[in-house]
Parts: C-alpha cells; sequence; structure tokens
C-alpha cells in the first residue's frame, strides 16, 4: 500500500500514528507530497480532489478521507483495540470532534497564510477560533472519558493538538495572560502523549 501525506498535514499524521500504533506501518510505503503544489498529478490520478492522506492499495484502489483510510486499516486487524466494537460509536464521534478542531484551525490558518490581510474575514476567523475554543472547553471537562487504552480517540486528539501547537499555539493560552495554559488537563495528558515512539516518529514540521 502507498499513503500520500505531508509533514504539517495533521490528518495524515491522524493515520500514519493509526499505522504505527497498529503495527501496519511496515506494509505502507508513505510518499511525501506537497497538495498545493502543482507538481502533484500521481496523487490527482488516484484522488480528484487532490487531498491528502490518500491510501492507495495493492490492487489500485485509493481510499480517502483520514476516517475513511482508518477503518479500512482497522478492518485489517484480527483484533483491534483502536476501534473497539464496545466503543465503536463514541470513538468515531471523538474522532468527528476532533478533526473539527482540526477543520477550524486548517481554515484559520490558510484564511491567514493565502489571503492580504484586508481580504481576511474577520467574521470566519472569530467563528472559527469560538469554535476551537468551545470545543477545546468541552474535552478539558471530558478527558477522563478516554481510558487508558490508546484507540483512535486519542491519536485524533494528539493530532489536533499538535496542529493547533503549529499554527495556532496562541489558541491553547488564556488571552487575557498569553503566559498561562488555557486547557491544562489535555495540555498535561498531551505532553505525557507526544512522547510515544508513533508521536516522535511523526511529528509535524514545515518542509
Ligand atoms: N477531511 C479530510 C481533510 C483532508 C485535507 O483537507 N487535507 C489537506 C491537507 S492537511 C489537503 O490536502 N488540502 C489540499 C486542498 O484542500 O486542496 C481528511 O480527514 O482526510
Amino acid at each position: 500500500m502507498k499513503l500520500y501525506y505531508s509533514t504539517t498535514s495533521p490528518y495524515s499524521r491522524k493515520v500514519r500514528l493509526f499505522t504505527r500504533e497498529s503495527k501496519l506501518d511496515s506494509q505502507i510505503e508513505e510518499i511525501i507530497v506537497n497538495p498545493f503544489s502543482d507538481d502533484k498529478d500521481e496523487l490527482v490520478q488516484v484522488n480528484p480532489l487532490g487531498k491528502i492522506p490518500t491510501l492507495v492499495l495493492a490492487n489500485g484502489k485509493a481510499l480517502y478521507d483520514s476516517p475513511v483510510i482508518c477503518a479500512y486499516l482497522n478492518s485489517l486487524l484480527d483484533h483491534s483495540n483502536l476501534i473497539p466494537t464496545t466503543q465503536y460509536l463514541d470513538v468515531l464521534r471523538w474522532q468527528a470532534m476532533t478533526d473539527g478542531l482540526t477543520d477550524a484551525t486548517y481554515n484559520i490558518a490558510i484564511e491567514r497564510r493565502t489571503r492580504p490581510k484586508e481580504e481576511q474575514s474577520p467574521k470566519w476567523i472569530s467563528n472559527w477560533s469560538t469554535e476551537i475554543q468551545r470545543t477545546l472547553e468541552h474535552i478539558e471537562t471530558r478527558l477522563e472519558e478516554l481510558d487508558s487504552d490508546i484507540t483512535l480517540a486519542h491519536l485524533s486528539l494528539a493530532s489536533a493538538v499538535s496542529y493547533l501547537e503549529l499554527r495556532l499555539p496562541e489558541a491553547l493560552y488564556k488571552s487575557e495572560n498569553p503566559k498561562v495554559i488555557a486547557y491544562p488537563k489535555i495540555m498535561s495528558w498531551y505532553e505525557n502523549f507526544k512522547t510515544r515512539p508513533s508521536m516522535l516518529d511523526t511529528q509535524l514540521h514545515d518542509l
């Protein structure tokens, strides 16, 4: 199998965490592609959206987006703890919530990086910022729902927080005092989680 990804893509990171935590990574060739460059013919041929992550199977069939890829990878496992049947909907809901956090972060990052200041929409930036804040507050009070056995919910949350750290670090601090962490439970969990080999092997970075 081939996985198209980039080193700044949080959705790709979630999939790469999944392959490592499930030990499927040895079956997957990872190929870096910049989805914003004109040089992505190989990707567009298999995914008309031209988005990453995209997983190409041995028979040439391509899978996207990241939840679909994770569901497929999970189906390859005899016994999966990453999407356990006993917590199936909860894990998928956590994935949807934390992917939504990433969507809002991604939208703000793209708006700020690709449009001149006078063309940016303060209204949309404010809407996405509120979504991020509300979701982080929600997670801060429900972190104990994630038990100690790692699932896709943990991988998805770690990817979302790492992307906030990369693109919108100020969202993780109190607006009235930017030196104080606004979500101490999330950040303490994340500081511990990010020492896992899978996290160290997939750190987000600009090339
Ligand atoms: N919901 C999708 C989002 C994928 C996505 O937006 N990926 C970004 C990179 S992080 C991308 O490929 N953007 C290129 C584009 O939108 O043209 C998923 O979970 O895989």
